[in-house]
């Protein structure tokens, strides 16, 4: 009787959920999707909304062992109030005051900083104390003791990438605070002796270079050889956008093992061709104005702004004033799992939306 195998059917699923048990072809086509459906949505934080928040949280918020780091995270609307730029990535404004300092801890995400504003603060890596200059790019890979010293008499304001929401699904994330407030520092920029000049540390273009489980040995990439490297590049190639990664001189792999950072230099009103990509990327301006559209809906954006390309989403940029574009993505992943995949697509994508900034504005 078919009205007793209905009945059947529905106890059935009674008991396999009972027994926590799903069957596969109820769920298999939000499982398998043809293409990468994220949950994070394409989005920008605005630099004129963040920094005076940020401010004002270095009158009202020590930074002290527990709470360890002034840090405000790129919340992705998608994500359902998860900390996360994205499925993968975490990203965020971090802000030390005048002689302040954050306390020394490890922690198996790795982490990479890039520098916004400011002057003064030295990041000590296993006691290697960096320098940190705006545009400049320093490493904390994944278990090396890290502390900030602000040695100075004003505020400074970084961007932080880590791979966090990676390790954390891998369920691999372990912390441990330093005994003392400080970590022993054995020298200053000691990673650039031996590897600031080194050949293989900017690399052009990026993406298709070796893969490494150890992370670079050079823990900064500064803005002046960045700068350089990519006027020369740009001259010989005459393209609307120029990229350089940050690469691990030793083997010419991505900075980190889990992270790729990259420098896009783009021409004013030369747009770029869409691509989509898998896996995540999240952007910060350094330099100059301009848009990029993402999936459809325009982002305008300035120096500071941060803004989030999800997985397969068709992106193209058009720099209004000569700009510079850090990116921070989670392809070296993608690549070492065999899974990675990019396309440019022939045309430039309708504008179906404008992004309107969330939260107050300071012009
Ligand atoms: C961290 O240790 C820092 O050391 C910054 O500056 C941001 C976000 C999540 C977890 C650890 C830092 C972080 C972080």
């Amino acid at each position: 009787m078919p009205g007793e195998s209905a009945d059947a059917l529905d106890t059935l699923y009674r008991d396999l959920d009972a027994a926590s048990l799903r069957p596969l072809w109820t769920i298999t086509e939000q499982l398998l999707t043809p293409a990468p459906r994220p949950k994070a949505v394409p989005w920008l934080w605005p630099a004129r909304t963040m920094r005076p928040l940020a401010e004002r949280a270095i009158g009202l918020v020590p930074v002290e062992r527990g709470g360890e780091r002034r840090v405000l995270s790129l919340a992705n609307p998608g994500l359902g109030g998860r900390p996360y730029a994205a499925g993968t990535l975490w990203g965020a404004i971090q802000c030390l005051g005048p002689r302040e300092s954050a306390p020394a801890h490890r922690h198996t995400p790795g982490a990479v900083r890039f520098v916004l504003e400011g002057q003064g603060v030295w990041t000590t890596v296993d006691g290697d104390s960096c320098a940190m200059r705006p545009g400049d790019l320093i490493l904390t890979p994944a278990w090396n003791w890290h502390d900030h010293v602000n040695e100075g008499d004003e505020p400074m304001f970084w961007f932080d990438g880590l791979d966090l929401p990676m390790i954390e699904a891998l369920d691999g994330v372990f912390f441990e605070p330093h005994p003392d407030h400080r970590q022993p520092v054995r020298g200053r920029n000691l990673s650039e002796d031996g590897y600031a000049a080194a050949p293989g540390r900017l690399t052009p273009g990026g993406v298709d270079g070796a893969l490494d489980p150890a992370p670079s040995p050079l823990l900064v990439y500064r803005w002046s050889d960045t700068d350089a490297e990519l006027d020369r590049l740009a001259a010989r190639t005459g393209e609307p956008m120029v990229t350089l990664e940050f690469t691990n001189p030793r083997s010419g792999a991505s900075a980190l093992p889990t992270l790729a950072c990259a420098m896009h230099r783009l021409a004013a009103g030369r747009p770029t061709p869409p691509v989509r990509r898998s896996g995540n990327t999240v952007c910060v301006v350094h330099r100059g104005t301009g848009a990029s559209v993402i999936a459809g809906t325009r982002f305008a954006w300035e120096p500071g702004d941060m803004f989030v390309v999800p997985s397969w989403m068709p992106v193209e940029h058009r720099a209004e004033t000569p700009a510079d574009l850090f990116t921070l993505s989670d392809t070296p992943v993608l690549r070492a799992l065999g899974i990675y995949r990019e396309e440019t697509l022939d045309a430039a994508q309708p504008v179906t939306g404008t992004f309107e900034p969330r939260g107050e504005t300071f012009p």
